[in-house]
């Protein structure tokens, strides 16, 4: 036999790195980075070999599964999707719309399909109870875009290639390859950065393998990005260094207001950052013509995670790194979704309802992951009894995951749009398995826009699904033609079926701005490069007078709130993230989890001595909502009084077929983080942060 290369794209983070894959008949004989790839240039990180492992893992569900007194048996599609459609519409008749609550996950954004016929479908069903990973992530990147910009998906990237100064605040892309950053061999780009003289300064709770590499590292107390942007901002105005350069701008005067009460000894307090280091980085960033202020999930994932958002994008417009080259810049990607964004009901919106139970806001047209487990336990109108995942395992994920499990139990019914039966779909009543990764056609539609340089790149599939397997966007088109119209249900099935996402892929490429064809991709299999971010403002904002907000009323009146926070006494813990690992569903690679342990706790050797901790010992982490125990790596890379635990294990849960991941379980942090703790203003999650007792 003679094996062939097919070339296509990473889908497992954000970096969307170009893969060559070779093939020896129905087996991947190797996954290598793809040299020609423009954007990637042949790097890859040692995720991007593990495609091959979920292709083949045994685990993987191809056929649907239909829950059979306590265990499961596989049945056809045509059964499996004809039962969630009836059961779907009868819980719609007794109990009304809102009763079908729908999470969807992060592959979401990695997924042409889902991005697609699943926004469709799941948004015609009308629910208010919308939920999504956006709440345990960036959702206060898109309130800020959308409060400042006037559009959610307006999130500006860091010109990374051509910065001076690369101030990075709550991420560490050494180990998460970038976020809202898609920039493929992060270190790479970083380390360039230092060798055209310029510096990369990062500041967070832990010594990160980032901050390992960079110039200088300050440990920074979580939850205290919004002090230390004040600090900054204030130091700005006090020495006169604001400069919009030609931004149209609103709101200077308010933001310098609201800043005059931050002293840098003030800031210093709250952010545990020295005032003399709050003066300097301010003038470093006023003064180095081509620099970037970038804050990422550990900005956003805390108390003050709204308020953080939007001070990182604010002194960024104020010290004239806003839309400018070396700064934070806004993309032109092939497919544009901001003018797609009204017409599909997605231009964002924020808390034009709350939720029945604690009032918590939308955003988006979805509500808080925080109050999912309370919307099915409360009795009511409107009282969640069905529940859709998709692409999403919230038991692991989302804060409060014991509660949630609970919850789930007792729902009427659950269906799951998964390749896995994992600790969450294993509640489920039925499992609609999709497609692999490299059984289907791929397009970086959401991450292109993320893109620190304008790329675009289409794959078609390595390998021919089987007639027994579905793609996501055909199990949803199927869903969407049995629930909406039973009497045409296989003449829509058809036509839906027949278009793919390939069709509106071709539509929105043609009408982007970069005018290309699908045709054009097809002929281009390594991608193509479209440049470097240019300029974009005022043109692509979606505000009233084309001008950009710097100080949006939400956050003025969430200031006092800052202003009155006290440091916690004790322990406070953080997350962090693993090269080798994805969130939850990675564990079931033999490669990606051989070795040491990784779902540690990290701990500083003062606070260790304290506990009478000693290294590999069992430590037992404990809060308010719960416990975990799992062993002790005892570090001075760790701030003291801050812990550091992974998310994304816990596995080895009874009923979960994941033969791997259940050698290797660990415990979930979210077992111990209390789901209340929230940031008020955005109803994100405070992920970090949470106060906890270590023994
Ligand atoms: N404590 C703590 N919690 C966190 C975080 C943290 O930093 N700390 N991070 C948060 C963040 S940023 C995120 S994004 C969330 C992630 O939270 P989730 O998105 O809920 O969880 P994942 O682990 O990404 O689970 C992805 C699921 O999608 C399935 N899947 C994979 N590929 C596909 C596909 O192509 N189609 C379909 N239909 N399914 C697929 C997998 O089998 C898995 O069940 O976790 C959040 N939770
Ligand atoms: N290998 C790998 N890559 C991934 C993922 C993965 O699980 N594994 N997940 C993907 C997903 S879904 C996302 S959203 C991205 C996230 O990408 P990143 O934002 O780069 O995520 P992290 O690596 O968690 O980095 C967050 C950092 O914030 C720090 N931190 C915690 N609290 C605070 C705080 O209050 N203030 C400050 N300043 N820092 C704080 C943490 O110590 C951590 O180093 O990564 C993606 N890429
Ligand atoms: S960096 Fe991300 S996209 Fe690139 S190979 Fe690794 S997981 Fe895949
Ligand atoms: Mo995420």
């Amino acid at each position: 036999m003679t094996a062939t290369t097919h070339y296509a794209t990473c889908t497992l983070c954000e970096a969307t790195c170009g893969v060559a894959v070779e093939v020896d008949g129905d087996r991947v004989v190797s996954v290598r980075g793809d040299e020609a790839d423009p954007f990637s240039k042949g790097y890859i990180c040692p995720k991007g070999t593990a495609l091959a492992d979920l292709h083949h893992d045994p685990d993987r569900l191809r056929r649907p599964l239909i829950r059979d007194g306590a265990g499961w048996r596989e049945a056809g599609w045509d059964e499996a999707l004809d039962l969630v459609a009836r059961r779907l519409k009868e819980i719609r008749a007794a109990h009304g719309k809102h009763a079908i609550a729908v999470y969807q996950g992060n592959p979401t954004a990695h997924n042409l399909g889902l991005l697609t016929y699943a926004q469709v479908v799941l948004r015609t069903l009308g629910t208010r109870n919308m939920y999504s990973a956006t709440s345990l992530d960036q959702l206060p990147h898109m309130l800020a875009a959308l409060q400042m910009f006037g559009n959610q998906l307006l999130m500006p990237v860091p010109d990374v290639d051509r910065c001076d100064l690369f101030i990075c605040l709550g991420a560490n892309p050494l180990a998460s390859n970038g976020s809202i950053m898609t920039a493929p061999d992060i270190k790479g780009r970083l380390k360039a950065i230092q060798a055209r003289g310029g510096r990369v300064i990062v500041l967070d709770p832990r010594r990160t393998e980032t901050a390992e590499k960079a110039d200088r590292h300050l440990f920074i107390r979580p939850g205290g990005d919004a002090a230390l942007l004040l600090g900054m901002i204030h130091v700005v105005f006090a020495e006169q260094r604001v400069k919009l350069g030609r931004l149209a701008a609103r709101g200077v005067d308010e933001l310098r207001e609201a800043a005059s009460v931050w002293t840098p000894e003030r800031a210093a307090v709250a952010s545990g950052v020295a005032a003399d280091e709050i003066r300097e980085l301010a003038r470093a960033l006023a003064t180095t013509r081509r620099a970037v202020v970038y804050g990422r999930i550990g900005v956003c994932t805390q108390e003050f995670g709204g308020l953080a958002a939007w001070l990182c994008y604010a002194i960024n417009a104020l010290t004239g790194h806003l839309d400018e080259p070396g700064g934070l810049m806004f993309t032109t990607p092939a497919l544009d979704p901001v003018p797609l964004a009204r017409p599909l009901g997605l231009e964002g919106g924020f808390a034009r309802w709350r939720s029945r139970v604690s009032g918590k806001p939308e955003f988006g047209g979805e509500l808080p992951v925080s109050a999912l487990a309370e919307e099915i336990e409360t009795a009511g109108d409107g009282q969640i009894r069905a529940l859709i995942t998709s692409a999403g395992n919230p038991v692991l994920s989302a804060p409060g995951g014991p509660r949630l499990e609970r919850a789930f139990e007792r729902l009427d019914f659950m269906v799951a749009i998964d390749p896995y039966l994992n600790e969450t779909t294993r509640l489920a009543h039925v499992i609609l398995p999709p497609t692999s990764s490299l059984e289907r056609s791929h397009y970086d539609a959401a991450l292109a826009a993320f893109s620190v340089r304008n790329v675009a790149k289409y794959s078609s599939p390595v390998f021919a699904r089987g007639p027994e397997q579905r793609h996501d966007w055909e199990i949803y088109a199927a869903l969407g033609a049995r629930l909406r119209l039973p009497l045409g249900k296989r003449l829509v099935e058809r036509v839906l079926g027949r278009l793919g996402p390939e069709a509106i892929l071709d539509f929105g490429l043609r009408i982007g701005p970069h005018r290309l064809t699908l045709k054009r991709l097809r002929a281009a299999p390594h991608g193509l490069d479209l440049g470097p971010l240019e300029p974009r403002l005022p043109g692509r904002l979606g505000t009233r007078d084309k001008t950009v907000e710097l100080a949006p009323r939400i956050y003025l009146d969430d200031l006092p709130r800052l202003e009155r926070a006290a440091a916690p006494q004790g322990l406070v813990m953080i997350g962090r993230r693993h090269l080798r690992s994805n969130n939850s569903w990675l564990h079931n690679s033999e490669r990606l989890v051989k070795g040491p342990p990784r779902c540690t706790l990290l701990i500083h050797p003062e606070d260790a001595r304290t506990r009478g901790l000693a290294d590999g010992a069992t430590a037992r982490v404990a809060s308010t909502r719960g416990a975990i125990e799992l062993p002790v790596e005892i570090t001075d890379a760790m701030m003291p009084g801050v812990v550091s635990v992974p998310h994304g294990w816990g596995h080895g849960k009874k009923g979960a077929r994941l033969s791997v991941a259940s050698t290797v379980p660990g415990a979930s942090i979210n077992d111990v983080i209390d789901p209340e703790r929230i940031d008020t203003l955005s109803g994100t999650s405070a992920l970090s942060g949470q106060p906890v007792e270590v023994s």
